[in-house]
């Protein structure tokens, strides 16, 4: 596996499932954008940064809420290496989106070289195997002549289908039982072994924490980031993880 190398300090935050229905989110993160271009030395972006990604051609006109995010990324992008990684929201980001803003996307799972040492970072829906109906979805959606034939319909189209989607996935989840949606364990306990990493970074589950384990009688930590909602949760919530060479913290978002 190709290992990025981040030295200095380092940025993660993902799950911020911005648009239009976001505005106070898209703000947070706006602000956030331009604190990681003054304090940090990369941003990574580990996915589901978008609520909805239908393809990269809708930044050829952008509505104004995404065009605020991509000027935005933009600056910060040429302030500092901006990597852009996929969740289950926005799969479809592509090179159009990334080459844009000035960012690179991230290989799943990504391996970086840290001053704190390898850290493995992946969006962390494809470890959540004991959702089957979901891992259906994702081979459907990830198989890439469905996503051909998914580009190949009009914005409006695909928008239509992107919000059933999204009420469709609502009313799954709601209907799931909760330990179903977190990681499976074994899938955890294999990319450690597979990879020899101590330390794994992810998101999506929306289950802010640290947990320690050991695989092959090695201590091993999983780090898992916080979604980010400054609309409808109250308080608001989202936040980052820092990584330098003293170790890894998690940052709150500072929202009035
Ligand atoms: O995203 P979230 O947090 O609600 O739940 C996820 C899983 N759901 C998804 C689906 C996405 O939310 C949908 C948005 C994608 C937009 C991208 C572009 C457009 C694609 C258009 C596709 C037709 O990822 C959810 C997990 C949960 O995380 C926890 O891990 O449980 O999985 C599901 O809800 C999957 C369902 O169980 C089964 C599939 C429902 C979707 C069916 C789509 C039908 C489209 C309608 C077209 C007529
Ligand atoms: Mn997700």
């Amino acid at each position: 596996m190709n290992k990025i190398t981040l030295p200095g300090t380092i940025w993660v935050a993902s799950d911020m499932h911005l648009g239009p229905a976001a505005p106070a989110t898209t703000e947070a993160f706006l602000s956030f954008l331009e604190a990681a271009a003054d304090e940090a030395s990369a941003l990574l972006l580990p996915g589901d940064i978008f609520d909805a990604w239908i393809g990269d051609d809708v930044i050829r006109q952008p509505p104004p809420w995404l065009a605020s995010v991509l000027q935005a990324l933009k600056t910060t992008a040429a302030a500092i290496p901006v990597w852009l990684g996929r969740g289950n929201r926005d799969f479809l980001m592509g090179t159009e989106l990334a080459e844009t803003v000035g960012a690179r996307l991230l290989p799943e799972p990504a391996l970086l070289d840290t001053d704190y040492g390898l850290i493995l970072l992946t969006h962390g829906d494809e470890l959540c195997l004991d959702d089957q109906a979901y891992q259906a979805f994702r081979a459907m959606v990830r198989d890439p002549a469905w996503q051909k034939e998914f580009l190949g319909k009009s914005i409006p189209e695909r928008l239509t289908l992107a919000q059933q989607a999204r009420g469709e996935s609502k009313a799954a989840t709601q209907a799931k039982q909760a330990d179903i949606m977190d990681v499976n364990p074994d899938a955890v306990e294999s990319l450690f072994r597979e990879t020899g990493v101590a330390t794994l970074v992810h998101g999506h589950t929306h289950r802010p924490d640290r947990h320690v384990l050991e695989v092959a009688g090695k201590r091993r930590e999983r780090w898992v980031l916080p979604d980010w909602d400054c609309d409808h949760a109250r308080p608001p919530r989202g936040g980052w993880l820092a990584i330098d060479r003293d170790g890894m913290q998690f940052y709150d978002l500072e929202v009035a």
